[in-house]
């Protein structure tokens, strides 16, 4: 790849700006924390993304995880086509919905019940909306630097753009609500049980990543989530796993499977939409029967259980059960890491790397990376050194440092190599000390 030209993405930000609010739509795309301009996207096919001006990287954005087939499968856009030829929202219950509902159950027993709504904000929003409905308590326990979406209760010392842009909590949020969301840290359960402690009777749930992907990559340490589930359980609380980028990523069950834990709701998204916007919620069947019209928890959604969302999943979640799917997703996986480790090794640049299967993070530190804590002390500007070093080889990565790396099932190995020598490349330029910006 040569001179990357953004001529065009440089012109439509400009534009985008006089219309939208920073000219995006969700915060992190803006590339504020790596500095430049934002490609604007005009297409993807496989494991690449093509921008407006005609580059063409290979990607490991995965629309933040979605695209775990890769872009635009072609049994997966066959799916939504002949869906959309159907109409595409009735607002009434449809076959589909029942099938993905099974499907999700299959893959994820805890979840006896499911509702699909239309985002993973809105799954976490109305899952906790449910935990405190049916305890019939109000305080909520939760992780700093893990992210359960935007919703009021949640933006609490939260990971993703707050924590890229180092405004963990939000203007807007009512402090009498914020004060009902109490924040823990991930992987000291001691932490929680000072919580309960102090709080006794009063906690409805408490709200984990299992895998945090949202402040960067985490990995539970042996037995916190276990903690976790013997003291929800002790304390009469509800124990919900926030599986939206785990789900169907780490293994076909999420990390629930992975490691053995079950919560009594899980969230999901993502994934299970094979790329169109979609959320879920499910968990015991006594809890989740509490939500109307069973029970007297309101939740709802015109375009919940969208017709094309759900036909998408559906499509998805059949490719990936497939024989043998997740084996090559770790073989892809494995490959690029071995390759990234060799060259960040040899390059002398401080590296930590925390990775579960097919989502990673590399954090500009000597590591060990842990929690919230530890993230923070990432070298930034090393990362976005890094990420322009890649961009301009034709390596789309993340803009932030707090975020994770999906390789696909579309990568090849062509594509994987090509991003272990843009690393050894881009971390050379730097000298092997890559310079502030
Ligand atoms: N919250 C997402 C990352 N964890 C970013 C969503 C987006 O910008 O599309």
């Amino acid at each position: 790849m040569g001179k990357l030209t953004t001529k065009k993405s440089k012109k439509l930000f400009g534009e985008a700006k006089k219309v939208i609010p920073g000219g995006v739509n969700s915060p992190v795309r803006a590339f504020r924390s790596v500095g430049g301009t934002p490609l604007f996207i005009a297409k993807a096919k496989g494991a690449t993304v093509t921008d407006v001006d005609g580059n063409t990287f290979v990607d490991y954005v995965s629309s933040w995880g979605p695209m775990i087939l890769g872009h635009a499968h072609p049994n997966v856009v066959a799916t939504i086509r002949a869906a959309a030829g159907k109409g595409t929202s009735y607002g009434a219950p449809t076959e589909g919905e029942v099938t993905l509902a099974r499907l999700i159950r299959s893959a994820f027993p805890s979840m006896e019940k499911v509702r699909l709504v239309s985002s993973g904000t809105e799954a976490a929003m109305s899952a906790v909306r449910l935990a405190r409905g049916f305890t019939g308590r109000d305080k909520i326990v939760k992780f700093e630097g893990c992210y359960h979406g935007h919703a009021d209760s949640m933006l609490v010392k939260a990971g993703s753009g707050v924590l890229t842009f180092g405004q963990p909590d939000s203007p807007g949020v009512p402090k009498d609500l914020a004060r009902h969301t109490l924040t823990a840290t991930f992987n000291d359960a001691a932490s929680v049980r000072r919580l309960f402690e102090s709080n006794k009777g009063e906690i409805a749930a408490v709200i984990v990543e299992p895998v945090p992907g949202n402040m960067g990559v985490i990995l539970p340490a042996p037995g916190f989530l276990d903690s976790l589930r013997n003291l929800t359980k002790e304390e009469g609380a509800l124990l919900i796993f926030d599986e939206v980028i785990s789900g169907f990523r780490v293994a076909f069950g999420g990390a629930q499977e992975l490691l053995g834990i079950e919560p009594d709701l899980t969230i999901l998204g993502k994934i299970i939409g094979g790329g169109l916007p979609v959320g879920a919620f499910g968990g015991r069947k006594d809890v989740m029967d509490a939500l109307s019209p069973v029970g007297p928890v309101y939740q709802a959604g015109t375009l919940s259980g969208n017709p094309l969302a759900v036909a998408a999943g559906i499509a998805c979640l059949a490719e990936l059960a497939k024989k043998g799917t997740y084996r090559k997703l770790g073989e892809k996986a494995d490959y690029l890491a071995e390759g990234l480790y060799g060259v960040f090794e040899k390059s002398g640049v401080p590296a930590w790397t925390n990775r579960v299967g097919s989502m990673s993070t590399t954090f500009f530190q000597k590591g060990p990376v842990v929690d919230y804590a530890t993230a923070k002390r990432s070298d930034t500007a090393a990362y976005a050194n890094y990420f322009h070093g890649m961009l301009a080889q034709g390596i789309y990565i993340a803009p932030s440092q707090f975020e994770a790396a999906f390789v696909s099932l579309a990568h090849t190995r062509r594509e994987l190599d090509r991003t272990i020598a843009a690393a050894r490349q881009a971390l050379e330029k730097a000298g092997g000390n890559p310079r502030k910006r």
